[in-house]
């Protein structure tokens, strides 16, 4: 029996490339609300509804590396549309991500969370928001319907989205350092009203350190 315990865990040694393989996920909520920022990334775009609610950071040295959105998939002509109604950031402190923190702001009632998306490596570093321009006081409202991010290794991030209106200009960029917070404008819920959910999103960037360690290579290497 402990000869076939001691195969099967030089099985898994051979098979698992260590601890790489496991995620754990906590969300941090404002826990770490005061971390200091570098800047501010924000879009001049953004839906006019609704007010900025509260910063949510990831812990010091972890950044966003992922993200995913909750949408609200179309409800049809007779029904209230909200499309886009959170974005929640998957923060890690190196590229191994075996350990992970979530942070989303105030997020939306409607729709479902899309699995993660990861840059293959490195950060964000800025967004593009989808916005769906006023429709009017008899037509059906939604505001922020989607977001893309770039990744500070190149690669684009596009959420799975609504399609209504259009993406705007990106924003500034985080240079050298990676988005590490996010602050949402949500339009609190009416039972009589046009609701649209999310409407504006701005992210905080933080000073990144020069060297991090990859858990694929097993070697410390400089940002990039
Ligand atoms: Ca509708
Ligand atoms: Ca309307
Ligand atoms: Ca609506």
């Amino acid at each position: 029996m402990a000869g076939l315990f001691y195969t099967l865990l030089a099985v898994l040694a051979v098979f698992s490339p260590g601890l790489c393989e496991k995620t754990f996920l906590q969300s941090a909520g404002v826990a770490f609300k005061d971390r200091p920022h570098t800047s501010e990334l924000t879009v001049s775009y953004g839906g006019q509804w609704g007010n900025w609610t509260w910063p949510e950071m990831c812990p010091d040295n972890f950044f966003a590396v992922g993200f995913s959105v909750r949408v609200e998939h179309s409800q049809g002509p007779d029904l209230d549309d909200t499309a886009l109604n959170g974005i929640r950031l998957f923060c890690s402190k190196d590229d191994s991500r075996d350990f992970m923190y979530t942070v989303e702001s105030h997020t939306g009632y409607y729709g479902d969370w899309s699995e993660p998306q990861y840059c293959p490596t490195g950060v964000l570093t800025s967004f593009q928001l989808r916005v769906e321009p006023y429709q009017g006081p008899s037509a059906d409202d939604t505001a922020a319907n989607n977001i893309k991010f770039l990744c500070s290794t190149d690669p684009i991030l596009e959420g799975n989205g609504t399609e209504w209106g259009e993406y705007g200009d990106w924003s500034q960029g985080c240079g050298k350092d990676g988005i590490c917070g996010i602050d949402t404008k949500m339009e609190e819920y009416d039972p009589n009203g046009d609701n649209t959910s999310l409407n504006d999103v701005r992210f905080y960037c933080c000073l990144r350190s020069l060297l991090f360690y990859n858990c694929k290579y097993d070697i410390l290497i400089t940002s990039i």
